[in-house]
């Protein structure tokens, strides 16, 4: 595996699953036009199997306490970028605001214009699954999701939904956007579970 033709190392070479090629870019990729966000009306929105729904507004999601991640990205498009770094709310953290009910096995992102993403609840409890507003840095750019996206590390990136605005409880899974397009449901880039042939 080579980047600009350079020999990359051994523990580099490991961390990039079979099919995936090494990028510095940051490709944009999504369905449909990039929202236009006013925070003034923005809200995030916890429900499904809680015990209370919760609605957060921009004011509020951002005072929650802020926490830093670095994870590698595979989008099944066979681009991988490694050492992204992410700040924003932890999902362990938002979920200290949560009284989840114990039938809840599945979570669903939802974002603008009706984009869901599903993941099982293990996963979206990683603890590096984070609720980002910043990449490298910076805020996030409008086409990468602003102001706020999930990152679900050990997916297939098309599982980080961008401009999130809620998330919904489950006890069953339910396909998200791309699952009922084509891709695979469970998106693990190591398995290469790219697409959707194995979902029924
Ligand atoms: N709201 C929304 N989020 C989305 C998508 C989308 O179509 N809509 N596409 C997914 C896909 S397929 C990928 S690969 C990543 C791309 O994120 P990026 O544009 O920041 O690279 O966003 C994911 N999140
Ligand atoms: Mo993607």
């Amino acid at each position: 595996m080579a980047l600009f033709g350079k020999k990359l190392e051994p523990e580099t070479a490991a961390r990039i699953p079979p099919g995936q090629s090494l990028t510095d870019r940051f490709p944009v990729l999504h369905y449909g036009p990039v929202p236009r966000i006013d925070l003034e009306k923005w809200d995030f929105k916890v429900f499904g199997l809680v015990g209370e729904p919760v609605r957060f507004t921009w004011e509020e999601f951002r005072q929650l306490p802020q926490s830093q991640v670095t994870m590698d990205i595979h989008c099944v498009t066979r681009w991988s970028k490694l050492d992204t770094v992410w700040e924003g709310v932890l999902a362990t953290e938002l979920m200290k605001h949560v009284d989840l009910k114990p039938q809840a096995k599945f979570v669903v992102a939802h974002a603008e214009y009706g984009f869901t993403a599903n993941v099982p609840l293990e996963f979206f409890l990683d603890e590096q699954t984070i609720f980002a507003h910043s990449f490298g840095g910076k805020p996030l750019e409008k086409d990468h999701g602003w102001p706020l996206r999930l990152v679900v590390p050990k997916k297939y990136f098309w599982k980080s939904a961008k401009w999130v605005r809620g998330i919904e409880f489950l006890a069953q899974d339910k396909l998200g956007f791309w699952e009922r397009n084509g891709y695979n449901n469970h998106a693990d880039p190591w398995k290469e579970e790219r697409y959707s042939e194995d979902n029924w």
